[in-house]
């Protein structure tokens, strides 16, 4: 459970049940082919959406059109009183790495993808994270379950673990969490946070 902090496991397991029934709705629809045009989730289907990977919840639906195309969005790094204020431009100007990784939803897809950013570790580096830092991770989304997840070191500190900018060779579609989002490996496609906001480094 360490994952959602404050998510009782009663919380929880209600959020999965819920979730196994809306995949049982979802799967459904997608295993007949002439109930595709009614399909209200046919972008959700194996390599279809923007950049060739399913959408899971659009910039709309997120409410986050206008916050995340703001021309001062910036990507907040915080330890402790040390903050970086990361624009695009100075994100794109740090090192890039490149990770060919799934986005592996619950509702039933999985998709392999490359992406290419800037590593987390190489984020928390520059506000002096300590090594094992834990960090939790905010989405410009004003409200929801995946407005906010927390990540633990082993993810953090993994090279491939990326502050994505670019989905297979494209600035990430503004669906897909533009202007950055989380892509860390071996983790469930509700944590790759999209259209971030912050990352803060979490007290040992
Ligand atoms: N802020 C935010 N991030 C999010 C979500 C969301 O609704 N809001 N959905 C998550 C889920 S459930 C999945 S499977 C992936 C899907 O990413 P994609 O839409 O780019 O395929 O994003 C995750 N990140
Ligand atoms: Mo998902």
């Amino acid at each position: 459970m360490g994952d959602q902090p404050g998510m009782s496991r009663r919380a929880l397991l209600g959020t999965l049940t819920a979730a196994g029934i809306a995949a049982v709705g979802l799967t459904a629809g997608q295993s007949f082919g002439f109930l595709a045009p009614l399909n209200l989730f046919a972008p959700r289907v194996q390599g279809h959406g923007p950049q060739r990977v399913p959408v899971n919840t659009t910039a709309k639906a997120a409410g986050v059109v206008e916050a995340a195309q703001a021309a001062d969005w910036a990507l907040i790094v915080r330890n402790g009183s040390r903050t970086e204020a990361l624009g695009l431009d100075r994100l794109r100007t740090l090192p890039q790495a490149g990770a060919t990784l799934p986005i592996a939803c619950v509702e039933g897809w999985s998709t392999g993808a490359r992406w290419s950013g800037v590593r987390m570790r190489d984020l928390l580096a520059l506000v002096g994270a300590a090594p094992g830092s834990a960090v939790l991770v905010t989405s410009l989304q004003p409200h929801g379950a995946y407005r906010r997840t927390t990540m633990g070191p082993e993810f953090a500190e993994d090279p491939a673990t990326l502050v994505a900018l670019t989905l297979n060779d494209e600035t990430l579609d503004l669906d897909h969490g533009f202007p950055a989002r989380v892509i860390a490996p071996g983790r469930p496609g509700v944590l790759q946070t999209k259209w971030l906001s912050s990352i803060e480094v979490m007290p040992a």
